[in-house]
């Protein structure tokens, strides 16, 4: 390479800003007679991110925004089902703060791997999920969750660490579902690869392939909750878009039975017909979460009170559905008091 070349040179320049800035860093770093390698593995990320990076991870943090507040709220009514109808009945908020799960904190990982690599790079996925686990394992993760990221975090390769789960069928947890709407948003316009890296996000941890389809539909939804047009069938739209792209099985009947229930069906009907995530598994989660999403696309607080009083794993269920709702109801309609009651995000150290 010729280090003399001016930013307009460089050939299939994807973002020129950010070439500009590799040069200009270059150029330092050979001055300072410091190992240009380390640029050029930077280099290479840069070739690989879509010119409309910026974009993209607006909308995949207007989704984190939806999801944590989502969970947040959702974790907050664990506890009797008869004060959650009253508070559900008066719209009566839980004292703040409102903290956050393990849905929020490997969606954060998701997220910060977006914004480094620009996809899905499976092996830094995992190290963000360790080290996230390592600093904090009370977030509420599952239990064999528990099991997969100690042992990522002690050097076991996660293909072994996620296939062993389960007598080597491998997780199907609802935990791949619950943290993948912001990288449907990122890839919002790429139906393709929504699919291929949802998979891949999940895969680290969930080897089943329904803990993955849960991830698949998820993923979609939201995809499409930023590319359909706003119309008031959108929520079944989704519903019938995670259809088509999910593979086969139990996620994928939920989905089915979720698509087929009365149009204005009671909650109670719609628990007792899909589940509300009791058994922790993508099939009683997605398909109810979906479902809820469909009730109330554009409505974000209607939609989590709904989604609540399903009961059920609540973090979980109001995690998805704040995270589609968020992206077609926009940012403004999360209550500046639901945002201002959850804890601050944290981003980590080394969220580079
Ligand atoms: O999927 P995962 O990350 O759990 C996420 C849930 C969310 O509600 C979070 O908020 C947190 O509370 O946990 O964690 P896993 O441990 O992989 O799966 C969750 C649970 O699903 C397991 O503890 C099992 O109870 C169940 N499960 C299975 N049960 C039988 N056979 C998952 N896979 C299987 C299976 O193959
Ligand atoms: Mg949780």
């Amino acid at each position: 390479m010729g280090y003399g070349r001016t930013p307009t040179a460089v050939p299939n320049s994807p973002s020129r800003m950010p070439v500009q800035k590799f040069w200009i860093r270059l150029e330092q770093c050979v001055r300072c007679g410091s190992n240009p390698k380390l640029l050029l593995a930077g280099r290479e990320i840069m070739e690989t991110m879509r010119p409309d990076h910026p974009e993209r991870m607006e909308r995949a943090r207007l989704a984190l925004m939806g999801l944590s507040v989502g969970d947040a709220f959702g974790e907050c009514f664990f506890g009797p089902a008869q004060v959650l109808q009253l508070a559900r009945s008066v719209r009566t908020l839980p004292p703040s703060p409102w903290y956050y799960t393990d849905d929020t904190e490997m969606a954060l990982a998701v997220v910060e791997v977006l914004q480094h690599a620009g996809h899905i790079d499976k092996d830094r996925l995992a190290s963000r999920f360790a080290e996230r686990y390592c600093r904090e394992p009370r977030r509420g993760y599952g239990g064999t969750a528990h099991q997969i990221l100690r042992a990522i975090s002690e050097g076991t390769p996660w293909q072994v660490a996620a296939g062993r789960a389960f007598s080597g069928m491998g997780s199907m947890g609802n935990g791949a579902a619950m943290r993948v709407a912001p990288l449907g948003a990122y890839l919002a316009d790429d139906l393709v690869a929504v699919i291929a890296q949802a998979r891949d996000s999940a895969a680290v941890t969930h080897a089943h392939p329904d803990g993955q389809a849960g991830a698949i539909a998820v993923a979609i939804a939201a995809a499409g909750a930023c590319t359909l047009p706003r119309h008031p069938s959108l929520g079944w739209q989704l519903l019938d878009l995670a259809i088509e792209h999910t593979p086969a099985g139990p996620t994928q009947q939920g989905l089915h039975k979720a698509r087929a229930l009365p149009k204005r069906c009671s909650i109670d009907l719609a628990v007792s017909a899909l589940g509300s995530g009791s058994r922790i598994l993508s099939e009683d989660t997605v398909p109810f979460a979906l479902w809820c999403v469909a009730q109330h696309p554009t409505d974000y607080e209607a939609a989590l009170w709904l989604t609540v009083s399903g009961l059920g794993d609540r973090d979980t269920t109001c995690a998805i559905v704040g995270g589609i709702v968020a992206l077609i109801s926009g940012p403004s309609s999360i209550p500046p008091s639901w945002l201002a009651a959850r804890e601050p995000l944290n981003w980590g150290q080394n969220a580079s």
